[in-house]
């Protein structure tokens, strides 16, 4: 009879008799006893380095992935269950996702046995556990009378037909013939055999394509008559909105005739409040395919936005096959149990993960330009890169000795600014990243280095005396082997560490910008000055103020606050809601209704680009909990971006955003 298992983690938060715990529960399904084994788990909670564990042995722990054992002699009995308690965790857990949701048995031969995994039960709550899109039903009667989203600047039409069947789209020039074919993609993908496009023998209303000198970038004028539609613009961005515009009227009035109509006349003028309508997706943390990938850019332009960052690299893996360092991929792409990376966020003991290949990034390029999208790869540094000194340890500084940790429990995670090999290596990734990416432009990343970073680094205690003096070093030697507090990313602005990343970042910068590229960071780019800031613009994450405070200091903003922004927040504050919560939560109204303008100067105004949506990933264990966290909030964020703040209406946008495509169809239950 072969071992079997079953696991269950439960969550209590602290009381006034008892710290919080975070139980760990190993029962012995088969028939029989099993001692001198060892149990891993993973899943986006933490048992950080200040944690204890009762009734167990801490064997190995990095971020969190976590290796423990019975005490000292255990045997669990056929029947029996081991229960082992976490206390003291830095950061509590607060939404059912946040527990193991990958855990293995290693027997005593070294044989693995992967064990199913239940969401963390939350001690005292029973009530169901959510998943899938949240629905929006289309009511009786909407606010308006045809379906857009994001709304805009002015809908002046008039009349009222049952839709028309679909559209024959009749494009005149180069660039209509182009915007038409990657509508018809676009709408044959998202909506498979609703034939929005088909030719007049099926009943196609004809859609002229024209070229109209003199509007803005993606400007766009959709006009109707009786029987016959007009796209007119300059540019084949503006082309493809208008194009969408029209699809997206065409399914609100088939879908909902009761609702919608499709307008017999009058005229829709349409141009984005921002040019930068952002959506970020980290594919480190998990991997998401190259049709996943794909389908996300087809809704992101649904959206339209036309911004993509790819954020390709992080402790958690390396996503991009570079051909000077096959070790990246072949090494820093993979998790596993006994692996140079183990299982990490609920990716199992057997090897897990992925790259895009060069074929297959060229190939979404493409995809995306077709659809109006700039893709802008992020290679974060020089934070966040455990996963790539895993492959490439040659780029420490070999004197280096102690530990730091980072604010997600990687030990010594960061690339070494003292280090010259390091400088080789950035700017053969920047070469061969520029040149798979054509919208010129590198973001590096520099998010959440940690403050004791290289504080066992010989080279760069070095550097910070050359830089700041000898009493800055002994200010960075008092940091060696300090693990941090774990409550948050370290404040490092003023510090040397701040000194030597500001150093690497310039160096780095100044490079990009030699080869003709504009440079993106997270805000903590700006620390320092450390970016020319007319060949620069950085996102600000952390919280809402930094924006106009960076925009006030000259600099391009993205806004992206962690509170409102950040996709990877639960939706509510319940535990039943999937997600994370250091930034809180943010439901799809509170999303919708946050107003990046607010609090900026006229002259910083200047500097705002616009917005972005962050889809991290750490809390993706499921694509349920994708479509959740996702949707409609991706929407909101979209509608923000184009719509000025005195056309937003919440009202509106929840009457019509039940159209919107989701990701993987996961849609919660009613
Ligand atoms: C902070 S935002 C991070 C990420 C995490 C995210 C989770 C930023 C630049 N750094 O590494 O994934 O929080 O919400």
């Amino acid at each position: 009879m072969p071992m079997s298992f079953s696991f269950v983690t439960t969550w209590s938060p602290a009381t006034a008799d008892e710290p919080l715990g975070y139980g760990i529960e190993l029962t012995n399904t088969g028939d029989t006893p099993v001692s001198d084994f060892q149990l891993g788990f993973s899943g986006p909670a933490r048992i950080d380095p200040h944690a204890t564990l009762e009734n167990g042995v801490l064997l190995r722990r990095l971020s969190n992935h976590t290796l423990i054992a019975p005490p000292e002699g255990f045997v669990l009995e056929p029947g029996a269950t081991w229960t082992a308690v976490a206390r003291g965790l830095s950061y509590g857990l607060r939404h059912w996702s946040d527990g193991a949701n990958a855990a293995y048995v290693v027997l005593s031969d070294g044989s693995i046995i992967p064990l199913a995994t239940a969401p963390t039960r939350g001690k005292g709550n029973n009530a169901p556990l959510l998943k899938g899109a949240a629905r929006f039903p289309v009511p009786a009667k909407a606010p308006v009378a045809v379906s857009i989203i994001p709304w805009p600047q002015s809908v002046a039409t008039t009349g009222a037909r049952i839709a028309p069947p679909g559209l024959d789209l009749k494009p005149e020039g180069n660039d209509a013939g182009r915007a038409a074919a990657a509508f018809a993609g676009l709408v044959d993908d998202l909506f498979p055999v609703e034939a929005l496009v088909r030719p007049s023998a099926e009943g196609g209303m004809p859609v002229a394509i024209s070229h109209k000198p003199g509007l803005g970038d993606e400007a766009y004028e959709l006009s109707f008559a009786e029987n016959a539609a007009t796209v007119a613009a300059t540019t084949r961005q503006g082309m493809v909105y208008g194009l969408i515009t029209l699809g997206q009227i065409l399914r609100g009035a088939r879908l909902h005739p009761q609702t919608f109509v499709f307008p017999t006349g009058g005229v829709i003028t349409d141009a984005p409040g921002f040019a930068y309508r952002g959506s970020h997706l980290d594919v480190a943390r998990q991997f998401y395919t190259t049709a996943e990938v794909s389908r996300f850019l087809k809704i992101m332009a649904w959206n339209k936005l036309n911004k993509f960052h790819w954020h390709l690299s992080e402790d958690e893996a390396w996503r991009l096959e570079i051909d000077a360092y096959p070790q990246l991929t072949e090494i820093a792409a993979w998790r596993g149990h006994g692996k140079a990376l183990p299982p990490l966020l609920g990716s199992g003991p057997q090897p897990t993960g992925g790259y895009y290949t060069k074929a297959a990034v060229r190939q979404i390029v493409a995809l995306a330009d077709s659809l109006a999208i700039a893709v802008i790869p992020e290679i974060d540094m020089p934070g966040h890169f455990y996963a790539a000194l895993q492959a490439l340890p040659e780029l420490r500084d070999p004197q280096e000795t102690g530990e730091y940790q980072s604010v997600q429990g990687f030990p010594n995670n960061s690339l070494n600014p003292a280090h010259e090999p390091v400088y080789r290596f950035v700017e053969t990734i920047v070469d061969e990243v520029l040149e798979l990416f054509p919208a010129g432009i590198f973001h590096l990343g520099a998010d959440e280095v940690p403050l004791a970073a290289w504080s066992g680094s010989p080279l760069a205690l070095d550097m910070i005396e050359r830089l700041g003096g000898p009493e800055m070093r002994r200010k960075h030697e008092k940091q060696f082997n300090q693990l941090g507090n774990h409550h948050g990313a370290d404040e490092i602005e003023g510090s040397p560490t701040a000194l030597i990343q500001a150093a690497f970042i310039r160096r780095v910068h100044d490079y990009i910008a030699s080869k003709g590229a504009i440079t993106g960071g997270w805000e903590e780019a700006a620390h320092g000055d450390a970016v020319d800031k007319t060949k620069a613009f950085v996102i600000g994450w952390r919280n809402v103020e930094i924006n106009a405070a960076l925009a006030e200091r000259g600099f391009d903003i993205v806004v992206s606050p962690g509170q409102r922004y950040y996709l990877d927040m639960a939706n509510g504050v319940q535990w039943t809601e999937p997600g994370a919560g250091w930034a809180g939560w943010s439901g799809p109204q509170e999303t919708y209704e946050f107003e990046a303008r607010a609090g900026f100067s006229e002259q910083g105004l200047k500097h705002l680009l616009g917005i972005q949506a962050c889809i991290w990933s750490e809390s993706m264990t499921d694509r349920a909990i994708f479509d959740r966290l996702v949707f409609p909030r991706l929407s909101a964020i979209a509608e923000a971006g184009w719509t000025l703040p005195e056309r937003k209406s919440w009202d509106r946008f929840k009457a019509l955003v039940g159209t919107m495509p989701i990701l993987y169809g996961h849609w919660a239950a009613d």
